[in-house]
């Protein structure tokens, strides 16, 4: 097939969810084009078979606001005459949708083969942006318009058609990981170099800091676990909210029992080395950062929001706990790390619970069928 994938660049689950999806799919013989402001972080080297289509917004001093919708359709609208793509999948539906629904307008208008349009909704396309209601209306009608559309989790399904005029069926097909790339491996001298004392543990917790990942809620029970455990907090990523983050951890006197590491590409090597990871969000459609850490059997220790019951296995991989108790999350990472046993029941279980429902062959198949569908349709 020859797929056109549109997604966000900057880092973020959705982005790295979408360019994973493209070099699959490429790597399973498909011509697939993936379109964005610039190369996503996890594109990586050169793949046959897979093409990277910069979208360049011009700016103009008159106008203050950016016309990114504008020159997304019009990339696509070029890429689709160019190649013929047959599908052209929208991840994150804002403005990805519309930009497709108005490039598949255009071309039917000009003549000429027209894509069918499969959206993927993410989350906060969702449950932040696309239901207010500065935006509901675009939003809400550039779904309904896509031939196909598929969400991340049971959860955010829900939430669409609670929170939107949805007509459309929605497809659950969730993300995924290569459980090669994402698994346990031995990474020499790493953890070494992370620890202050060897029999120290790790502690991670990676996010785009943005407020619904609540850092500083992260440094907050990382302070009262340290209190009990030696051990150090690895904050890996970059927004917003790091800042606020360190500036907590120094209140709290932490010193150098915090570190940031900024944004990593090699994010399989650190969770290798990685004891546990923290999660407690306010919302969480799915929980990308999740699912890598589990794949590498690291326990996670998550809120019990939103898709994160979905990818966390209460008491199998990890524990789950209401957002706001701070202390239940601490006792329980107390626990994880300092019981062998249950830790090591807790890593395998997290393994296998990646290897039975999330790893890239299973879902990239749905993608496949789903798209398959789409055309048939
Ligand atoms: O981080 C976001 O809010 C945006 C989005 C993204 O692009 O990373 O994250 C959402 O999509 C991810 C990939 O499907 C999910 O793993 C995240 O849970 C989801 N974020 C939220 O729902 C807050």
């Amino acid at each position: 097939m020859r797929i056109g994938i549109v997604c966000y660049a900057s880092v973020g689950g959705s982005g790295v969810v979408a360019t994973e999806l493209a070099r699959s799919l490429a790597r399973r013989g498909h011509d697939v084009h993936l379109v964005s402001t610039e190369p996503p972080f996890r594109l990586r080297d050169f793949q046959t078979g897979l093409a990277f289509h910069r979208v360049d917004t011009p700016s103009y001093p008159l106008l203050r606001e950016p016309q990114y919708l504008l020159s997304l359709a019009n990339r696509l609208v070029q890429l689709a005459r160019e190649v013929k793509l047959e599908v052209l999948h929208a991840h994150y539906a804002v403005p990805h949708a519309t930009a497709a629904y108005l490039a598949r307008q255009i071309l039917t208008a000009n003549g000429g083969p027209v894509p069918r349009i499969v959206t993927t909704l993410h989350g906060t396309d969702i449950t932040l942006l696309g239901s207010n209601s500065s935006y509901s209306e675009t939003v809400a009608f550039s779904i309904n318009q896509s031939d196909g559309v598929t969400a991340v989790s049971e959860s955010l399904k829900a939430d669409t058609y609670r929170a939107m005029r949805i007509q459309r069926d929605i497809q659950v097909i969730p993300n995924y990981v290569n459980c090669t790339t994402y698994c346990r491996q031995p990474v020499p001298g790493l953890r070494e170099r992370l620890v202050n004392r060897p029999d120290h543990k790790l502690v991670v917790h990676i996010s785009n800091f943005r407020p619904v990942k609540r850092a500083e809620v992260v440094v907050d029970i990382f302070a009262r676990v340290h209190a009990q455990v030696g051990s150090r907090l690895l904050l890996v990523g970059e927004g917003p909210d790091l800042d606020g983050a360190l500036a907590r951890a120094r209140k709290l006197g932490l010193g150098d029992a915090v570190v940031a590491l900024g944004d990593q590409e090699d994010v399989a090597a650190l969770l290798s080395v990685a004891d546990l990871l923290l999660l407690p969000s306010s919302q969480e459609s799915f929980g990308q950062a999740a699912l890598e850490a589990m794949a590498c059997s690291v326990p996670v220790i998550a809120s019990r929001v939103g898709g994160l019951p979905e990818v966390v296995a209460d008491g199998v991989s990890g524990f789950l706990l209401p957002p706001d108790d701070i202390d239940g999350m601490a006792a329980r990472a107390v626990e994880v790390l300092t019981d062998d046993a249950l830790h090591a029941r807790l890593a395998e279980g997290a393994r296998r619970v990646v290897c039975e429902r999330f790893c890239e062959p299973c879902i990239v198949s749905e993608y496949e069928a789903f798209y398959g569908k789409v055309l048939a349709a």
